[in-house]
């Protein structure tokens, strides 16, 4: 079988893989730092994934389902206002999560990118060690002109990104399907993307051990 981490998989390799995932995500998950300011950011010695996304996309529940804490990053109803980045750091601590601010909650200006302050954009646009970003969006919605403008700034800075629909357990197959193909339709306009988006489940836990795997694949620098 070949999946979106690009890998043909025999039987001893998938096992031994398991193995790596469950070793990695299924221990302790390290909170790193907590970044307002460009000194509080930790060194970039450790490749790093980060997750982006409109607030209340989701991107909590997600965080906690790949690295199987109850609460790790906090969900809630209530969009967060600290501009901060979250650094975690799940198992041996080869490989750093990067919980970044919400954008785009309604009530705020339509060209929402603006509420993130200049150290996460110059995190978006400068950090060396940053290896790949996944871009939420909520899969009843689709995306919006918030995402889009992300979505342009990572295509500025040449940095890979996946996007990854959440909640797809509340959608009927027919409708995700037309969601996934409109997607990937405007993803062809947007050069550092991948091709096809990833759909996920937080709640039913869907999509979330081929996530593992290429946050794994990224720690052993193999992606
Ligand atoms: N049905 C469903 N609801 C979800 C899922 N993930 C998150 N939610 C709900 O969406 C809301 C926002 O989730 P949260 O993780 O806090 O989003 P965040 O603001 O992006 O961190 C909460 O009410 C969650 O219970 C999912 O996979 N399925
Ligand atoms: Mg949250």
């Amino acid at each position: 079988m070949t999946d979106a981490t690009g890998e043909i998989d025999t039987d001893e390799a998938e096992e031994a893989r398991l193995k790596e995932i469950r070793q990695m995500f299924s221990g302790n998950c390290e909170f790193i730092a907590g970044a307002a300011t460009v000194e509080r950011l930790p060194d970039t010695s450790v490749p790093e994934v980060a997750f982006a996304g409109r607030s209340n996309v989701g991107k909590s529940s997600l965080l906690n389902a790949l690295t199987g804490q109850a609460s790790l990053a906090r969900t809630s109803h209530t969009p967060g206002r600290t501009q901060q980045l979250n650094f975690f750091a799940p198992g041996d601590g080869r490989v750093r999560l990067v919980d970044l601010p919400g954008y785009g909650y309604a009530r705020a200006a339509k060209s929402d990118v603006k509420e993130w302050n200049r150290l996460i954009r110059d995190y978006l646009k400068f950090r060396p060690n940053l290896r790949h970003v996944y871009v939420l969006v909520d899969s009843r919605h689709g995306l919006k002109d918030s995402d889009i403008e992300v979505m342009k700034l990572l295509d500025a800075a040449a940095v890979a990104y996946q996007i990854v629909l959440t909640k797809s357990d509340k959608m009927k197959k027919a409708a995700l399907d037309k969601v996934v193909e409109n997607v990937a339709a405007k993803l062809t306009k947007h050069p550092a993307a991948f091709p096809v988006p990833h759909i996920t489940s937080a709640h039913k836990k869907d999509g979330i051990e081929i996530m593992q795997k290429m946050i794994l694949k990224i720690a052993k620098s193999e992606a």
